[in-house]
């Protein structure tokens, strides 16, 4: 049977004269079958992800593409007059992450699979995922995301657990979702949810009674947390994840003979940042039910569970009041107790106590104590956990830790969102890169070719024009697409800098009301949602919308800059935005950002990299060569030299730079306050000048003047720019996440293939 005939079985009529609801429910179908045909039984070890976000992205493309079926289903709709890509409008995007800790998670699921790894995720299924972002009067407004359909591609299962919370007995119900792989096997996506979750408590935006547990649970990722309530919410959440993914583990385990004893000999866990900790005293609860003792089950449970840490942002390092424990997890305080005094025999340092002096818990310490591994996510990342963050622990422990320099799956961000690049690089290299991704490197015996570079031309500004079609039809933004694209797109977070790129518009604002005009008209575009309760991130949203607006309204600046924020900034949008990416903002301050991973997308579809040496920014580096990259501003260790020193005092940048004092005081000027909201441009005026935790301001020359040189290449050397995204291109294949998948496999969890 062909394609276009398996497609008439199922919708029993014409392709033709199907809608684009009833051609998506058949191609669900088929990729249902053939994902279960590739289910394969595990042998040894098998691998659980653990981790509270997956941000997988809408599924229909990604699937085809896997399973080989995508130029077949594009061919067959196209002769009936249909088009994939209406099709897949239809999919609603299941955001079920925040940023890049969620989409890593995802891009791992898809590697593990396509390596023929048998790992699976265990997560839960939030009714919501992250919040709906829109723009009303210059504010971001949240709304709740809906994802879940009656033919949702996660599939209820009669699979349930009774969890603990609080002294009462929720049953959490189990999901599946199936996770192709490239020419590979079928892992599964496990995610837990209770049958009582009312979606109708959700009132204005996205409020709702946080107390009413047995309806609330999993409606949203990550409730608001500024409250107590919220707060506690998330303990709930995360219990339940971990207390039915632990019986999951077990149960699977069992099944396939293991004796509890022997757990590690069964199941790899991983433990994606600190949401999943409670796994290891739940865990050893559990093994105790089954007559292990304490002594015993911790050291299983240590050879079985490796942590990730991806950050070293002190406020996103988990730490629990004990008594939010005490009560909604009494079963596991005597547990978590016993582990810090077995920790406390192993050093005497109370900064490495699990419970401290203030009666918090400290979650990534139990991790580290009771884990066999911990690693972080970029070279320049391990290596700050080690000499300043997590020193101690070093010391302790030095065997546990290592790096693995997070990646991205070329499937999705190459093969799916660049489909005019994958051919143009097929044409030159053949298609070994999809599975074999160093196999890009091949790509340099073109790199002074200049029919190729032209081709690369032409495929930039084809993705530039398919942007600006996007855009215009679902945001109603015409974009000038002769300009260069600058981009920013990632979660809202004064660490990541958008405030800086702020500045430098505003400077830029001035430098063409002077007459002295850029080298090339620039759009600069932002993608960004900003956590509910963060108000000094909603401020910079609202200064740069209101910067946009002041922008648009003077046509002698207009011509040469013209600021765009999208709305609703997900994997979709990324799917767009990042192909048509001329230069990739990566501008974090140096030491901040754990790795990154929008870096390497920008990069691996030929945008150049203007960034600080944060992250994975500096293997970018390493890998493209510094004439292929922009780099500025302070390293980190001069900015952890600042922070010890405690002296740094952004009034004196204010004060001492005229240019710094010109752009910061633009935000609170007539122009921007007769286009926004005197409060919101106050506060971030007043931040900046007060506060800049995130040292913006002895970034700010060093950022003018690389930005600067940057649109002057892309100007005024056309071929030198595209020889340099042709070496970008080539030099990304270590960057793919197979390539970290096979590390984490080589050196953490052996699994066999
Ligand atoms: O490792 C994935 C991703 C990194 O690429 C980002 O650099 C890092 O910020 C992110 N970490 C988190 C955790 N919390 N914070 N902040 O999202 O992980």
């Amino acid at each position: 049977m062909n394609f276009t005939e398996t497609l008439q079985n199922i919708t029993k009529k014409s392709l033709s004269d199907c809608s684009n609801q009833e051609l998506y429910l058949a191609l669900l179908e088929i990729v249902r079958q053939k994902s279960a045909d590739r289910i394969q039984p595990v042998t040894g070890r098998k691998l659980y992800y653990i981790s509270a976000e997956f941000l997988i992205g809408k599924l229909l493309s990604n699937n085809l593409i896997n399973l080989g079926l995508y130029e077949e289903a594009r061919d067959a709709l196209a002769a009936a007059g249909k088009n994939l890509s209406d099709i897949e409008e239809v999919e609603p995007e299941p955001s079920l992450g925040n940023g890049g800790l969620g989409r890593l998670a995802a891009c791992f699921l898809d590697s593990l699979a396509t390596l023929s790894l048998p790992g699976d995720g265990v997560g839960l299924r939030y009714h919501f995922g992250l919040f709906h972002q829109s723009f009303e009067n210059g504010l971001q407004n949240e709304k709740p995301d809906p994802w879940l359909t009656a033919h949702s591609w996660a599939e209820k299962t009669d699979i349930v657990y009774p969890v603990e919370l609080a002294g009462k007995t929720y049953t959490a119900r189990l999901y599946k979702l199936a996770v192709t792989g490239y020419e590979g096997r079928t892992n599964t996506l496990n995610l837990f949810d209770l049958d009582t979750i009312d979606e109708t408590i959700v009132k204005e935006g996205i409020s709702f009674d946080k107390t009413e547990i047995a309806k609330n649970l999993t409606l949203f990722l990550y409730p608001d947390d500024s409250d107590e309530t919220g707060r506690r919410l998330r303990v709930f959440q995360q219990y339940l994840m971990v207390s039915a993914g632990a019986q999951l583990i077990l149960a699977e385990s069992a099944a396939r003979g293991c004796n509890y004893h022997d757990l590690a000999d069964y199941a790899a866990i991983q433990i994606n940042d600190t949401h999943p900790s409670m796994v290891i005293p739940e865990l050893i609860r559990l093994l105790e039910e089954k007559g292990i003792a304490f002594e015993e089950a911790v050291d299983i449970v240590t050879k079985t569970c490796a942590y990730t840490n991806h950050t070293i942002l002190a406020e996103a390092l988990e730490k629990w009041p004990r008594a939010y424990l005490d009560s909604i997890v009494p079963q596991l305080m005597p547990i978590i107790e016993k582990l810090d005094k077995l920790a406390r025999t192993r050093t005497e340092d109370e900064t490495l106590a699990v419970i401290d002096t203030d009666d918090l818990v400290h979650m990534a310490h139990m991790d580290i104590h009771f884990t066999h591994s911990t690693n972080g996510v970029a070279a320049l990342h391990t290596e700050i956990l080690k000499n300043s963050e997590l020193h101690g622990f070093y010391e302790l422990y030095p065997e546990k830790f290592n790096n693995k320099t997070n990646g991205i799956t070329f499937r999705r961000w190459l093969l799916e969102c660049d489909p005019r690049l994958t051919a143009v690089l097929e044409k030159h290299i053949g298609s070994g890169f999809r599975k074999d991704a160093s196999e890009l490197e091949k790509l340099m015996n073109f790199a002074d070719d200049t029919a190729v570079l032209n081709e690369l031309t032409d495929v930039k500004k084809a993705n530039k024009e398919a942007l600006a079609d996007w855009l215009l039809h679902t945001q109603n933004i015409v974009l000038n697409t002769n300009a260069v694209f600058d981009i920013q797109s990632k979660r809202l977070h004064e660490y990541k800098r958008q405030q800086l790129n702020l500045l430098y518009l505003i400077h830029t604002y001035y430098e063409i009301k002077a007459g002295h005009l850029p080298a090339v008209p620039l759009v600069s575009i932002f993608g960004a949602k900003a956590a509910p309760a963060y108000i000094i991130a909603k401020d910079i949203i609202h200064a740069l919308l209101t910067l946009s607006k002041v922008v648009a309204a003077d046509p002698e600046v207009s011509k040469w800059l013209q600021i765009v924020f999208i709305e609703n900034y997900n994997v979709t949008a990324a799917e767009k935005l990042i192909p048509a990416c001329d230069l990739s903002e990566q501008i974090s301050l140096a030491s901040k950002e754990a790795s990154g991973t929008g870096n390497m997308k920008f990069m691996l579809n030929g945008a150049l990299t203007l960034g600080t040496m944060d992250g994975a920014n500096v293997e970018i580096s390493e890998q493209a060569g510094e004439d292929n990259i922009y780099i500025f501003g302070q390293t980190s260790d001069q900015v952890i030299h600042r922070y010890a020193a405690g002296d740094y005092q952004a009034i004196q940048w204010y004060e001492g730079d005229p240019n710094i004092r010109r752009a910061i005081d633009f935000l609170t000027g007539p122009k921007m306050l007769a286009a926004g909201h005197e409060e919101n441009l106050s506060r971030l005026h007043h931040e900046l000048i007060h506060k800049d935790w995130f040292q913006t301001l002895p970034d700010f020359n060093a950022y003018v003047v690389r930005k600067e040189q940057a649109l002057k290449d892309y100007a005024c050397d056309p071929m030198g720019w595209r020889r340099k995204c042709l070496i970008n291109i080539a030099k990304a294949g270590m960057f793919s996440s197979d390539r970290t998948i096979a590390e984490y496999n080589r050196d953490i969890w052996h699994l066999e293939k």
